[in-house]
């Protein structure tokens, strides 16, 4: 899809793209990401507010800011957007999620792996009520970093309850 407000430069991503992190909030949020592409990430979300949640092929806009630092955001299909300042080389983590009302009332209504409830999603989200909207702004450390190739189906594909025990709390 073509963007006239396009930033993403994918020859400036090529060292962040295949990047695999476990990470967690101050707040204690445990989640997981890998960077599939230039223009994608998957996710499951370990603990927290929507814990138990799971994404694959989300479109997402990635910028570099500087040596081993970058800005990911994107908009979910329920309405929630986010946004992500990632500095590899501190291993920190720091968090911007703008939750709809509808989520922060009822947050369970999300967890799922949401590729196969979109529609629902989407007719959640236009249900709302969207507002007032929670901001959620935290700082997380990075307990595991791991490069990957970049379009591996394997890194994220399946729930975190099925993950064998002990999958987060590798430590690198
Ligand atoms: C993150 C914070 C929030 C993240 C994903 C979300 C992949 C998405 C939350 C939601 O859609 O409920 O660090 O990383």
């Amino acid at each position: 899809m073509s963007n006239e407000f396009e930033s993403t430069k994918p020859e400036e991503l090529t060292d962040f793209v295949g990047q695999h992190l476990i990470y967690t909030y101050a707040n204690g949020w445990q989640y997981e990401l890998y960077v599939k592409n230039d223009r994608t990430i998957d996710y499951r979300i370990h603990s927290g507010m929507v814990g138990g949640r799971w994404v694959r092929d989300q479109r997402v806009h990635i910028v570099r800011l500087g040596t081993e630092i970058y800005k990911i955001s994107w908009d979910e299909p329920t309405g929630t957007a986010v946004s992500l300042g990632v500095n590899l080389a501190w291993r920190k983590l720091h968090g911007v999620i703008f939750f709809p009302r509808w989520i922060a009332n009822d947050p369970k209504k999300t967890v799922c792996f949401q590729n196969e409830h979109l529609d629902e999603m989407t007719a959640l989200r236009d249900a709302g009520p969207t507002y007032p909207r929670l901001v959620v702004d935290e700082f997380a450390d990075i307990t595991f970093i791991e490069k990957c190739r970049p379009d591996d189906e394997t890194v994220i594909a399946c729930a975190p309850s099925e993950l064998p025990k002990g999958y987060t709390d590798r430590r690198n």
